[in-house]
């Protein structure tokens, strides 16, 4: 009798690999040609740089709204000991709050409005569901930095995202100033995927999302610094409404914020319905729902 081991194609093998030898990307950045929200123009700028600023997304009324239930959501005493809830390394302050669609009938408006999901399907060329969402609050004061990484390097390895066919939509809805801890990315990464070294351990995320600098999932030091050379630094800062859309493999970071400033963003990651997560590429077991969701119904339209 014979036996097949059926191994199945991993495009982007990463965290199994000895050394972070980098590799172009094998997909699209943009999926299909279909009209949409965005012109040609922008979907090529998009397509080129791997990311996008979108101008007052949400008017100065929503960005209230929106900034109130941050704050309610903030105060819930009952989210609070949840592991959706992330907190600062160096404080009780929180860092982040996974999964808003679930906790939050307002932002669950926002998350799952056409505005935004439009967009999404413009860009990925099919229907789209909700990969994973959340707030970030990046408090005054001393919110810590996000090292710098590739999403699709975590979502690949950890969630079983098959292809970098997902973007993020990230909303200020505080000011994002230059001095704040704003988003800096690197245009144009996001046409090379670069390995990581160093197995997943179990339950990884329980460290990952909390730390000043990552040990697993992190670029390695020469790929970072030839890539910042090749591609340069670019902050994304804006006022509180205005957005940004960015691939799920450019490299990206932002530093701490030391001043009295929050940097509150709300991120949004939409994923091909034909990109559906499979079993994690390079770690012991999927990661809970909150982080990468596994119910892949189609937002509605
Ligand atoms: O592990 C994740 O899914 C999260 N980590 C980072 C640093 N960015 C993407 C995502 O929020
Ligand atoms: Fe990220």
């Amino acid at each position: 009798m014979t036996t097949t081991t059926h191994r199945r194609t991993d495009l982007y093998p990463t965290r199994t690999v000895s050394e972070p030898r980098p590799q172009s990307r094998q997909d699209p950045t943009v999926w299909s040609t279909a009209t949409g929200p965005l012109d040609r123009g922008r979907l090529a700028q998009y397509d080129s740089e791997g990311y996008l600023v979108l101008e007052n997304l949400l008017s100065p009324q929503e960005v209230e709204h929106y900034l109130a239930e941050l704050r309610r959501l903030n105060e819930d005493e009952t989210l609070r000991g949840t592991e959706r809830v992330v907190r600062e390394p160096d404080s009780d302050e929180i860092r982040s709050i996974f999964e808003a669609q679930k906790i939050s009938a307002v932002f669950a408006e926002l998350i799952h409005s056409p505005r935004l999901t439009d967009i999404a399907r413009q860009v990925l060329g099919s229907d789209v569901y909700v990969h994973q969402s959340r707030v970030n609050y990046k408090p005054a004061f001393g919110g810590a930095e996000f090292d710098w990484h590739s999403d699709f390097e975590t979502w690949h390895s950890e969630d079983g995202m098959p292809r970098p066919r997902a973007f993020s939509i990230s909303i200020g809805l505080t000011d994002n100033h230059p001095f704040n801890g704003p988003l800096m990315v690197m245009p144009g990464s996001h046409k090379t995927f670069i390995p990581s070294v160093g197995e997943t351990p179990a339950d990884y995320h329980k460290e990952s999302l909390r730390v000043h600098r990552l040990t697993v999932g992190s670029v390695d030091h020469d790929s970072l610094t030839r890539m910042a050379d090749q591609h340069g630094i670019q902050q994304v800062t804006g006022p509180a409404g205005s957005a940004v859309m960015f691939d799920c493999n450019i490299l990206h970071g932002s530093n701490g914020n030391i001043t009295p400033y929050p940097r509150s963003n709300i991120f949004i990651v939409y994923n091909s319905t034909e990109n559906a997560l499979e079993e994690p590429f390079a770690a012991p077991r999927p990661r809970p729902q909150y982080l990468g969701n596994r119910d892949f119904t189609p937002a509605p339209r």
